[in-house]
């Protein structure tokens, strides 16, 4: 639980080697990281940097979002951190590019196929890690409070295999 404190809702430090024209941007825009590193320059995300803002409207409501590196909604590549309430379930869905999972801090519990089985699914706590193939059908759902990371190729966009549970879909 002292990581989870510390880690969530603190802003996003300029980055050393990031322009001033991008460290605008970041502020106004919060879904997107510092740059990724290059042969010249690395890059060093300590949990004060983070901010954390709702996860994007793709995700079911409730969950909170920091990105570390990169734009998820753009080409290259990405990492973000997913703060799941208890009890978070995100239906079966599928990703254009394969996603890795490090579970950060609690339990999430992952599954894969068509349909949300909580029998099906494999708990999986603090330290785990978990990837799932690009057009892989999947499922998660969080134990008690959790925080995961995830790292791929974007755009990380999210298709649901029952139209009904994207979220993107309800009337708000
Ligand atoms: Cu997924």
């Amino acid at each position: 639980m002292k990581k989870i404190t510390l880690i969530v809702g603190i802003a996003l430090a300029a980055s050393l080697v990031t322009l001033a024209a991008e460290e605008k941007e970041s502020t106004k825009a919060p879904l997107k990281g510092k740059s990724s590193a290059t042969a010249e320059q690395h890059v060093i995300v300590t949990p004060a940097d983070l901010k954390w803002v709702d996860a994007p409207p793709g995700l079911p409501p409730g969950a909170k979002m920091a990105v570390l590196e990169g734009d998820p909604t753009k080409k290259g590549n990405f990492t973000v951190r997913l703060q799941a309430p208890a009890d978070y379930k995100v239906p079966p869905h599928t990703h254009p590019t394969a996603e890795h999972i490090t579970v950060i801090s609690g339990t999430m519990n992952f599954g894969a196929g068509e349909k949300f089985d909580e029998a099906a699914g494999k708990e999986s706590p603090m330290g785990s890690y978990v990837i799932m193939p690009a057009g892989m059908k999947h499922y998660a759902w969080s134990s008690g409070e959790a925080i995961i990371q995830i790292h791929g190729m974007g755009p990380f966009e999210i298709k649901y295999v029952n139209p009904a549970d994207d979220p993107r879909n309800a009337k708000r």
